[in-house]
Order: structure tokens, then sequence, then C-alpha cells
């Protein structure tokens, strides 16, 4: 649809086209950012600027010690810092024919505008009682894998599916950050406030950000800064000896103390508002304290201390496992690995510490319980980990919209007999039987970023909406995982043909479970393929391997036992109930089952079915869903941008085939293991 006939095609405006802001661009605006406003309220009124300029509204913008005038505005905003509104927060309200926005601060003010512009039309409908509006996690992070050199195996971005690196090109820190700038636009509008800039495996040539590539840094932080993102970096535990020359990395030692403490000085000192570190450590080979004989407080509270007396933090991966282990020995389980390292440490690690724990027990699985980690640990802050790149998911070639498990994992009622949410812990929130006086800090949601140097920004362009609700979901953990996916097709889609809505959300809705039901059955995970990055099927990929994540299945049946009676004893990690839930066979949820227990092909899910005849009908019952997208989409041609149609048919393309190839695979696998015939007599090879 766009004339072009030189240069790259546009970049795609994501969430944020100049259409989405029509209906607060065409009516009169005051707004009246406050005396603090600094760069964060000047976006604010350079957003509303454009709207207004493009839509044919008016801006008024107040000056601190000016008075509101007499004219009539349609929308108010402006900030109140006297301490009655969450300083990230805002009120919003509807009375008289005026919709006013009340901020705690500059980001509250941010986040006040695209909460109107989300709602559109509707914000300026009938008078409402004020919406109050705050952030439930205070640190609300993306990581990026990003290296800088490309790496021979990985790429640039590491489990990245959307091109090159937005941060780096040619060996360095890019010139132009204008995607970057783009970026953090669409960060701020869903309340993202903090991004680490680079991969947590730190090659040589990014572990040097932390030195020599400052300036580059600091030119990066000032371009997320006036959207009220923070930067961060990944860091080496190695750094001592590697950038500083020092003999040792041993947290203990003065002389290793003292280098941490001069270049947390010069960080800061180049980037005052730097947000931390976060670091991977003695985790698939990366270095950490064990090498000296120390464990995880001591590591972590190294840098915690040198970076507290600048207001930073560390998030500190708990992601330690045994990455070397013999397939041949059945009694360590990878699931076990990081609660037996790091919950006996709570209460060591010093308050400038955040635990960071991905949300499964594995690794970004499709399907795995919550991580018992989570709720082991009442005196640490604690941060839970999601994935939006889709490493396990369809590498952003499946559709596969991931709203639902994050909403899942994050409204998760894990501690506290079931009363305290994953959210409510890693947002310091009390649950209703959280003792009386107990101190409860918050550690933060985070997540690993899908962006990359793309035209869509994510290789798929639907996939844009998994970021989208991972903010959202972040700032709102209670937040209906398929309202904001409505939200986002709205806004991406504004004005379309109500046939585009209706399609879209028909496909993306149920998008994880069409994936999961034709992937790994019943929660066992994997079973991907290693040489493809952990794309297509690979029933056996990390049977026999060192990586500790196996499904045992043979001729009877399949499944990890994970019990405390017969198995690994993983499921008394948990705190009632679900220790109980999870051991118990009548108790366990077929979804999980096994992730928990080994079970023989004919036992019978609660869902009436036997375990084989699921995986038989669900893997082809998916893959009937899944073709079925590709004429509906074909419908949508000319509905749509071009660029965006053709790029959406080719990736469905490769879904059928691919989720094909998934069916007849695992279908036959088991058919060859169990002897079992699949009842409903569909082919099997
Ligand atoms: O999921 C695994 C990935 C690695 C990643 C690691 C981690 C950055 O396969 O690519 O490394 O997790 O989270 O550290």
């Amino acid at each position: 649809m766009t004339d072009r006939t030189t240069g790259p095609p546009p970049v795609h405006p994501a969430w944020l086209p100049d259409a989405a802001f029509a209906p607060v661009g065409s009516r009169r605006v005051l707004v009246a950012p406050g005396p603090d406003a600094g760069p964060v309220g000047e976006t604010v009124v350079a957003e509303l600027r454009r709207a207004t300029a493009a839509h044919g509204g008016a801006l008024t913008v107040l000056a601190p010690d000016d008075t509101a005038g007499d004219r009539h505005h349609d929308l108010v905003l402006g900030v109140v810092a006297d301490g009655t509104q969450h300083p990230e927060g805002f009120t919003r309200r509807r009375s008289g024919g005026v919709t006013t926005v009340v901020a705690g601060g500059a980001a509250g003010l941010l986040y006040g505008l695209h909460d109107v512009v989300r709602l559109g039309e509707r914000a300026f409908g009938d008078d409402h009682a004020p919406v109050v509006e705050a952030p439930v996690a205070p640190v609300r992070m993306l990581d990026h894998w990003d290296n800088i050199d490309v790496h021979p195996v990985m790429g640039q971005v590491e489990r990245g599916y959307a091109g090159g690196s937005i941060f780096y090109a040619d060996g360095r820190v890019r010139d132009d950050l204008s995607r970057v700038a783009d970026y953090a636009r669409l960060l701020g509008s869903i309340g993202v406030n903090a991004v680490a800039i680079n991969n947590v495996n730190v090659h040589a040539t990014e572990a040097r950000l932390l030195t020599d590539g400052l300036a580059d840094v600091a030119r990066v932080a000032d371009v997320f800064r006036p959207h009220g993102v923070r930067t961060y970096l990944s860091v080496s535990f190695g750094s001592p000896m590697r950038l500083g020359g020092l003999a040792t990395n041993d947290p203990l030692d003065p002389d290793v103390q003292a280098w941490w403490a001069a270049t947390a000085d010069r960080v800061w000192a180049a980037i005052p508002d730097f947000g931390g570190f976060v670091v991977k450590a003695d985790s698939e080979g990366q270095p950490g304290p064990f090498a000296y004989g120390r464990d995880h407080a001591d590591g972590a509270n190294l840098l915690a201390r040198a970076v507290a007396p600048h207001g930073g933090t560390v998030f500190w991966r708990a992601f330690v496992y045994n990455h070397e282990q013999d397939w041949r020995d059945r009694r360590t389980d990878r699931a076990r690995a990081a609660y037996d390292h790091f919950a006996p440490l709570d209460g060591r690690f010093d308050d400038n510490v955040v635990l960071q724990v991905k949300y499964g027990p594995l690794d970004f699985q499709v399907r795995e319980a919550v991580s018992p980690v989570i709720a082991a640990m009442p005196r640490t802050r604690v941060a839970v980990e999601l994935q939006v790149t889709q490493e396990y998911t369809g590498h952003q070639k499946h559709v596969c919209y991931l709203g639902p498990l994050w909403s899942d994992v994050l409204g998760f009622p894990l501690a506290e007999d079931a009363t305290r949410t994953v959210a409510e812990i890693a947002s310091g929130l009390p649950g209703p039987r959280t003792p009386e006086g107990a101190e409860l800090q918050a550690g933060g949601i985070t997540a690993v970023s899908n962006v990359g140097d793309d035209e869509f920004w994510t290789g798929h362009p639907l996939a844009q909406a998994n970021l989208y609700a991972y903010g959202r979901l972040a700032w709102d953990p209670s937040a209906d995982p398929v309202a904001l996916l409505d939200e986002w097709l709205d806004l991406t889609f504004p004005g379309a043909d109500p046939r585009v809505r209706e399609t879209l959300h028909a496909f993306m809705d149920g998008s994880w479970l069409t994936y999961e039901k034709y992937t790994a059955p019943l929660g066992v995970c994997f079973m991907v393929d290693p040489l493809r990055g952990h794309y297509g099927p690979n029933v056996d990929g990390y049977e026999y391997s060192k990586w500790g994540t196996y499904h045992f299945a043979d001729r009877d049946g399949i499944g990890v036992d994970r019990t405390v009676a017969t198995g690994t004893g993983f499921t008394g990690q948990y705190q009632a109930p679900w220790d109980a839930v999870y051991e118990d066979l009548a108790t366990c949820p077929d979804e999980l089952l096994l992730f928990f227990h080994h079970v023989p092909y004919q036992h019978v899910l609660k869902s009436g079915t036997t375990v084989i005849q699921h995986i038989y009908d669900t893997r082809a019952d998916a893959v009937d869903v899944v073709e079925s997208w590709v004429s509906r989409w074909e419908a949508l041609r000319g509905l749509v941008d071009d660029r965006l149609h053709a790029r959406v048919a080719e990736r469905l393309a490769e879904q059928v085939r691919s989720a094909t190839e998934w069916r007849d695979q695992v279908r036959t696998y088991f058919f060859r293991k169990s002897g079992v015939p699949d009842a409903s007599g569909r082919p099997i090879y």
C-alpha cells in the first residue's frame, strides 16, 4: 500500500500508529506537567503536540506558575506531587464533559496519557467516578540477550527471532539510536520502566560495556530516560580478572571488592540514574562464586555493596543447575536445583539484591509447574522472569499469544496456603495470611524481550502482542489477557474492518493452548530439536543428553516421577497445599501430570481419556485448528497492510508445516513405543 521505490521499508509503528491517537488528538487538551516534569514530562507534551497537530485538536501547555484560565478543555492532564498519588500512578475521571488525569509524577502522567489513548473515544463518554491506577510491581523490566558481536551459533541476539540487535551494529553501539528511541516510546506506553541492554551470557566484547563502553551506554540511557525507562547492564562475575587484570574474582577478596566499588563509581558518574546489574553466575558456564568456595549470597552481596552507595540494584539470577549431568543418573533432578541452591540462603541477601527466578523450575517451557523458589524465600526480594522471546514457543514463526500463560503464572496462589500469588510475592504485597508486621519487599517482574531490527520488530507481526501483553500484565497482573489482546488489536489496527479484529482474536486467543497441544504433552517438557535451537519436534532430542531434561518414555509409560514417595522429591519443595496436590496422582492436574509423575499410557486422565489417546487426539485436533487459520487470514487480504499480510501468510504456512511435523512425529513415536493403536483411526506412520 505504501508507495516506495528505494530505501528500507518504514518501521512498523506497532501499537502506536498515528491513527490510535485520533480520539485524543482531535480534542482540546490542557497539560500541566508541573515544575519537576523533566524529560518524561517533555515526552508527554511532545506526544500531545504531535497528536493534536495530526488530528486537528488544540494543545495548551500550562507553565508551572500559570493558572488554567477559563477556556474549556476536553482533556486535562496534570501532575499533583502532593503524595496523594502513587509516584508512577494516576487517577482518571470524567465529569462535566471533561476527562481529567491527575498523576503523581511525570511517569504517571505518561502512563495516564496512554491510558486515555487506549480507551480512545470511551475516555470521552459518560461521566464516571475516579479510576485509580498504579503499577503493582515497582520494577517492570525487559532483558535483552543481545550481543555486540555476531556469535557463531547464537547469532547477534541469543534466542532472538527478529533480526539483529537494535542497539549494536558493526561491532559497537549504533551511532543512530532512532530504533532504540522508537522502542523506548513503545515501552513507556505500556509501563515498562527498566531495560537490561546486553546478554546475560557476557562475552568478551560486551563485557567492556561496563568499562570502556560507558560513554555509549550513557547514550543509550539518554534515549530511554525520556520514556521513564532506566538502563541496566548484564555483567560477568568474572569481570575483575577479565577487565581489571586481577588474580581472582573471589567475592571475599578486598581487591575484588575495591575493583567493583571503583567500577560502580565510574558507572554512576557516567549515568547518575543507572539502574544496576543483572548477573548470571555459575550457570551454563558463566563464572561465579562457587569457584572460590563461596555461595551465591557472598557473590550477590559483593556487587550489591558496590552499587548500594548509588542506589543501584543487583538482579541475581537463580538459574543455577548442573548442565553437565549424566543422563544415566536418575537421582539428580534439574527441577530441584534452584531451590536446593538458593532456599537455604534466605535472609542472607542484602536489601538491594533481587533474586530473579524463572517462572518454572526448568526453562521457559510451554507448560511447567510454577517454580517453588518464588515462595521459598520470604526474607529475599524475588523477581519472576518470563520469556517474551519465543525460544520454546515457536520462534516467532508460530502464532502463540502468551498473555494467558503469564496471567496463569502471575495469578498462581503459590504461597501461604494458596492465598498469596506469584505477582503478590514479586510485588511485595501481603496475602490474606501474611503475618502482621512481616516485612515484605518487592523484587519485580522481568522478561526476555522479543524485538530486533526487523521492520515489524518481532519477526512475526502478531508477536508484537506478546510484548504488549507483557508490559500490561507487569503493570496489572490481574488484567484479563484476552481483554489485553483486544486492546492490542484496537490500537494496532485502528479503524480496521471488524473482520480483522474478529479473525485475529479468534486465532490468537487460544493459540498458546493450541501450541501446547501439538508439542510436548501434559507438562512433560522439551521434545524440541537441539540442533535447530529448540525449534521443531525431536522427541528424544534431549533424552540422552547432559542437560537434565528427560521424559523417560518407555514401552509402558512416560513422565518424570518427582514425588517424595518414589521419585526425586521435588514435590516436597512446595508449600501446602501444592506439595500434596502434586504428590498425589489423584489430585495432580492433568496438564502437569507428566511433569510430576511417570504413568502408564493407559492411565485415565481427569478428562476421561487415556494418556495415550490424549496424545493422539490433541495433536491431530491442534493441527486442524492451525490449518483453519490459513484461509481465514487469506480472507483479510486487502484489509490490512500488504506487507504485514504477506509476512503473516508466510509464517502461517510455516506454522502449518511445522505443526504437522510435530503431530506426525509425536503420534508415531508414541505408537511405536507403546503399540497402542489410535482409537480414532487417524493415520500413524
Ligand atoms: O533458555 C536458556 C537458553 C539460553 C539462555 C539461558 C538463560 C541466555 O537456551 O540461551 O542463555 O536459558 O536463561 O540464561
